[in-house]
């Protein structure tokens, strides 16, 4: 079972409504997916997503894609994918930082590897604790009466009880008032959460936070930029709500210094900002250690990158704030043939080999950049 080849590609793929982040409005989602192939023909595959080019994070999709090729595409050729382990092992010596590549390359194998033994990946992860798990929206339209409108909606159809607000861009105070009608239209049905999307200054912070606090916020996600650790850690200290690391919290070594120096309570993790699928249990372990609270986090993947995520979410103990692997739901069409599944307010963990998803190439085709 020798590893052949590695595929690239970069896919662009439109959502069915804009979707507004402080620093970007998503109108059309970049996925960086990965196809290896084995010497008997057999192919794994997976999915990263990147948000709005360099402008969220330092993954840029091109960046991923030449990283691969030139970089890590030679430490995979001949290789067995049962020693993934090793093989990330070897990787994370040769090249540093590049968590995205880390992680899409690493779950391509881990696809290959459980479709080669015909069981689940997260088999080859644990096991898993949940057959299903509790799924957010995040209302992010630009427009509050439309997004009570979709709030309603989506209660209605018993797709989500926990609804996540992007409030970091404009007027901040503005974007209070935006939370606290929305609270005040699904509050006693719903969950409501915010991401702040690293877009306040500490003392605007400070402010917007009592407001959403007294309002009936339940979590406030990345309110200050990456590098304000301290400000992380005052904001902790001084309210009740739960103040979660999202951009802030990558690495291993990262979220170490998170856990131990309190700069939050909780955490949103993402396989492809820790590295990959292993990298991610061993941040949950550290944050469990901590006491941190976890949530299953996005960065917007299709129906693949959405099983990837969701296979390793199941084999991890605790999601006191759910997770919100809506990706799907957010794109206009799907390069898989057939679709995650979900049911009374919660994502199903796909059950089928590997990642349990079966790729359409002419959808790959058709929307990727190399063809
Ligand atoms: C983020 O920062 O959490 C997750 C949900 C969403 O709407 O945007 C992403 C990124
Ligand atoms: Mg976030």
């Amino acid at each position: 079972m020798k590893i052949r080849s590695i595929d690239i590609y970069i896919l662009d793929i439109p959502t069915v409504r804009p979707h507004q982040l402080a620093m970007h409005t998503i109108v059309a989602q970049t996925i960086v997916v990965a196809r290896v192939t084995n010497e008997e023909g057999l192919e794994g595959w997976a999915e990263v997503a990147t948000i709005g080019g360099a402008s969220y994070g330092e993954g840029t999709p091109e960046a991923i894609k030449a990283n691969i090729d030139q970089y890590i595409r030679p430490h995979l050729i001949g290789k067995n994918p049962v020693y993934f382990s090793k093989i990330m092992f070897n990787i994370s010596k040769a090249v540093r930082g590049n968590q995205f590549a880390k992680a899409v390359v690493e779950a391509a194998m881990i696809d290959l590897l459980a479709k080669g033994k015909n069981v689940p990946a997260y088999e080859l992860l644990g096991g898993k604790v949940h057959d299903s798990l509790p799924l957010a929206w995040t209302l992010a339209s630009g427009d509050t009466g439309k997004d009570i409108e979709e709030a309603k909606e989506f209660l209605h159809q018993k797709r989500h009880k926990i609804f996540k607000l992007k409030i970091g861009k404009g007027d901040p105070y503005k974007n209070v008032d935006h939370v606290l009608k929305i609270i005040a239209a699904v509050g006693d049905q719903a969950r409501v959460t915010v991401d702040i999307n690293q877009a306040w200054d500490e003392t605007t912070a400070n402010y917007c936070i009592e407001a959403l606090q007294e309002g009936g916020v339940s979590m406030v996600e990345q309110p200050l930029p990456t590098w304000n650790y301290e400000g992380m850690a005052r904001l902790t200290a001084r309210f009740k709500v739960p103040i979660m690391a999202d951009e802030s919290a990558n690495s291993v070594h990262e979220v170490y210094q998170i856990a131990k120096h309190r700069y939050g309570n909780s955490m949103a993790l993402k396989p492809c900002k820790h590295g990959g699928l292993l990298e991610t249990k061993k941040v949950a372990a550290i944050a469990e250690g901590a006491g941190f609270g976890l949530y299953g986090g996005t960065m917007i993947e299709s129906s693949l990158g959405t099983a990837v995520c969701a296979s390793v979410y199941a084999t991890i103990s605790e999601f006191e704030f759910g997770t919100e692997l809506f990706g799907p739901m957010l794109f206009k069409d799907k390069i898989t043939t057939n679709d995650v599944q979900f049911e009374n307010f919660e994502i199903i963990i796909p059950d089928g080999p590997g990642f349990g998803m079966e790729i359409d190439f002419e959808k790959v085709k058709h929307y990727s950049r190399e063809y």
